[in-house]
């Protein structure tokens, strides 16, 4: 019988949009996935959406949908970003599936029944955004630890699982498992944790506070806490498939995770499951955090790095295969990295388009040239390259299943990479160009081209799970394809076609020169040149909301403003529309801000920025009206946003920011905040500066 492996990871929050981090999970889980089904096992991988929540039901709300409706458009975006990645799990799980909330509602009945669950009283700070309660020590200035969000008190009665009683065997089960949490220094990081008392665990919100979630079986009054929720779709997931013999999938091999969830999957999950007598999971893998050119990722910094958008700037030469390739090499697993374009095309380019694009053209230029096309057999005996060659290619045949086991996927891939440096070494070594030419070298061109296609077939089956177009369509070229069984030396029939074709592996160029990207630590920002494709590459505006305003001392038309810029501070700005608003009429107001504009003084007062309005041609003035939290920054869908400082006033010239049908566009593209469209109340046409 095969052996089983069936992963998972997390599903994933309907109100983000799919980014890197996403991506890396599900391509580690989509890599592992393909390697196993190689080497024959039989595999179950699940991946998809998280549905349930105040947060979801608050944005569904502002969105005018109902939750339903709003669940079911967000989540397409992750399935969206599966068909981009080539993912090939066996479900898309979403939270509202029917099948998983019965399931839900039997394991609560369960619990309920056998007394794990009680009801209590429970008073604590809660964070909207993570959907939990936190304790005083995690709080900082009324701010939740992981989204940095504000938390309010919330006393409510509520149902309690009793976690706290799992603590020792728990424990236990840890101590016994060395490997049951991946890597190491994580589930250290579990096992400290777990030296404190554990508590028991709140699983329910009263519905008067939050109706979109499972409801409770034994209380109609209530629905289930989201992570109780969440954690069991990795038991409904394959429960309507069963294996090949028949048999159940779970327990899950492994949990793919980001450290961010650790404690819900080490702590909370396996004590829910020990209560409901459920099996735990063989394993745990936490990976860690990508970041974008060494910064933090966030979405008011606007460096959040979409997959999408990657894929789509290098789609003529295979971009979201690249960008797969990339994640996979970059990052060792369970360690942070940071992405940038320069990095994955300078690893891309090497790798693939050098390495790998160089053996398949050397290759096939003598095949067709010296054998009319026709690669030749292997001879059983071989010259000492050949049998180097032949060994080195043994080795990594050996070690990439090891690496694989630990989840040390770069360092599987680095062993792989490995055999295509061996295999260039071994081609100039024996320069097969040079033996063609010699008649009487006719034997020895033979052998080197045979022993190097043969490498090649290894190479590309072993490189599958990453690049999986790639791989095959430069497979199909010798007439093979990855498929379990094929990683072994020899297999390559004698008379094997090596087919022409087009390139395979081109390089990537980097879209824009580095020079022209400034940082956003960069002290000046370049002017804007032919490279940068729009204003909105240099120009920083963001949300700002008004704190206080008051008259100029002296000059007449202006107002000065005190502005909350979220993550950017508190900002002073002078602006010129005392004709048409009163100090009173601006305070409390959400505006848009050029925060990045050089300071100035104006009348003696400092101005550090601009606010944005659109007149009408009867000389009113409209401001705009952006929903997004202070500090969000506006963007335009397909500009990247690129901000330096100190930007000078004539930067802006270019900007021709118009109002189409109440709503600021640029060149006819909706410009958002936080999401959202940026309401003003000016005619059609009117430019807003
Ligand atoms: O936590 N780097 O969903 P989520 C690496 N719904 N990985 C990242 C990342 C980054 N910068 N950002 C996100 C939830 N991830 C819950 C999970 S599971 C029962 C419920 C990846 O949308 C990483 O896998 O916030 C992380 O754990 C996950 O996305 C969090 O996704």
């Amino acid at each position: 019988m095969p052996n089983p492996f069936y992963v998972t990871t997390p599903i994933y929050y309907v109100n983000d949009v799919p980014h890197i981090g996403h991506a890396y999970t599900s391509v580690l889980g989509d890599v592992l996935s393909r390697w196993h089904r190689l080497v024959g096992d039989e595999v179950y991988f699940l991946t998809g959406t998280d549905e349930h929540g105040q947060k979801v039901q608050e944005a569904a709300a502002k969105a005018g949908r109902t939750p339903q409706e709003h669940v079911d458009l967000t989540s397409q975006r992750f399935r969206e970003m599966g068909r981009l990645l080539d993912l090939t799990n066996d479900r898309f799980i979403r939270t509202t599936d029917k099948d998983h909330v019965e399931f839900v509602q039997s394991v609560l009945q369960g619990l309920w029944d056998k007394g794990e669950i009680y009801k209590s009283s429970y008073k604590g700070l809660y964070n909207v955004r993570d959907e939990r309660f936190y304790s005083e020590s995690d709080i900082r200035e009324g701010r939740g630890p992981a989204a940095g969000e504000p938390v309010e008190e919330v006393e409510e009665v509520n149902y309690f699982f009793k976690m706290g009683s799992y603590q020792q065997r728990l424990l236990d089960h840890i101590e016994k498992n060395p490997a049951w949490i991946v890597p190491d220094f994580r589930r250290n990081e579990v096992l400290g944790f777990l030296r404190q008392p554990l508590g028991d665990l709140c699983i329910s919100r009263p519905k008067s506070r939050l109706s979109w979630g499972i409801e409770l079986p034994f209380d109609k009054d209530f629905v289930t806490y989201v992570w109780f929720d969440a954690l069991l779709n990795y038991v409904t997931g394959p429960r309507g498939a069963k294996r090949a013999d028949g048999t159940s999938w779970w327990p899950a091999s492994v949990h793919l995770i980001g450290k961010d969830i650790l404690t819900t999957h080490s702590v909370y999950w396996p004590t829910m499951l020990m209560g409901a007598g459920i099996e735990l999971p063989r394993q745990i893998l936490a990976h860690g955090w990508w970041m974008a050119d060494g910064q933090k990722m966030s979405k008011s910094l606007g460096n959040v790095v979409d997959p999408f958008e990657v894929a789509r700037k290098y789609e003529s030469v295979g971009g979201a295969e690249a960008f797969r390739f990339f994640l996979m090499r970059d990052m060792v697993v369970g360690q942070d990295s940071s992405f940038s374009e320069a990095g994955m095309v300078k690893v891309v380019n090497g790798d693939l388009a050098n390495d790998v694009g160089n053996i398949v053209s050397r290759i096939r230029k003598q095949v067709a040239t010296q054998f009319e096309g026709k690669v030749p057999a292997l001879p059983a005996t071989l010259f000492d390259a050949s049998k180097e060659l032949k060994a080195k290619a043994e080795s990594v045949l050996a070690e990439v299943p090891n690496q694989m086991r630990l989840f040390r996927v770069s360092f599987a891939l680095e062993e792989t990479m490995s055999l295509a440096r061996a295999i260039n070494s071994y081609l100039e070594n024996t320069a097969p160009w040079k033996l063609a030419k010699d008649g009487s070298k006719r034997q020895e061109l033979a052998e080197v081209l045979a022993v190097s296609s043969e490498a090649l077939r290894l190479l590309l089956v072993l490189l599958s799970p990453y690049i999986p177009r790639k791989a095959s369509e430069a497979l199909a070229l010798l007439g093979e394809s990855a498929a379990p069984g094929k990683l072994a030396w020899g297999l390559l029939p004698a008379d094997a076609e090596f087919k022409d074709g087009p390139v395979l592996f081109p390089r990537l160029e980097v879209k824009k020169p580095e020079a022209d990207k400034p940082k956003a630590d960069a002290k000046q920002a370049p002017a804007a040149t032919a490279a940068v494709k729009s204003p909105f590459e240099l120009v920083d505006f963001r949300v700002a909301k008004v704190e206080a305003a008051e008259d100029h001392p002296s000059a007449e038309k202006l107002l000065v403003l005190t502005l909350d810029v979220g993550e950017l501070g508190r900002k002073q700005v002078c602006a010129g529309i005392k004709a048409h608003f009163s100090a009173a009429d601006m305070v409390g107001r959400k505006l848009l801000l050029v925060a990045n504009l050089k300071k100035a003084k104006l009348r003696g007062v400092e101005s550090q920025g601009m606010i944005l309005a659109a007149d009408n041609p009867d000389g009113s003035v409209h401001l705009l009206s952006p929903e997004g939290e202070p500090g969000s920054f506006a963007r335009v869908d397909g500009y990247d946003h690129l901000p330096g400082q100190n930007l000078a006033i004539e930067a802006l010239d270019p900007v021709v920011l118009e109002v189409r049908g109440g709503q600021l566009v640029f060149e006819g593209k909706p410009v958002t905040a936080g999401g959202a469209k940026i309401a003003c109340s000016a005619v059609d046409g009117a430019k807003a500066h």
